[in-house]
């Protein structure tokens, strides 16, 4: 085999390894409208990262109620990410207004 046929090969495997990389990580969003997280509650598979989008012209956060997670507080169109890599019920609110709730429900 060539030098360069060699190279080739290796270059096809690496673009086949990070296209199955790829394909297996999970995203999901979910908005922030209105003073409201939509949808409020959401059923993911665990290794989900979920992204929360504020769409709104004043800041919020993401808080997790376990005390996990505490996102910065997100200006307009700002996006935070969290992995939810375990099976469980998650309560989340926003810190700024504890009104805003939203639960994520993660299977195995
Ligand atoms: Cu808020």
């Amino acid at each position: 085999m060539t030098r360069f046929a060699l190279q080739l090969l290796y270059l096809v495997s690496a673009l086949t390894l990070l296209a199955a990389g790829a394909a297996k990580a999970e995203e999901t969003t979910i908005a922030i409208d209105n003073f409201a997280f939509t949808p409020a509650v959401t059923t993911v598979k665990a290794g989900t990262s979920v992204r929360f989008v504020n769409h709104d012209d004043i800041p919020h956060n993401v808080v997790l109620a376990d005390g996990n997670a505490r996102s910065r507080a997100l200006d307009t169109d700002d996006s935070y990410v969290h992995l939810f890599d375990k099976p469980g019920k998650f309560v989340y609110f926003c810190g700024l207004h504890p009104q805003m709730k939203g639960e994520i429900q993660v299977t195995p």
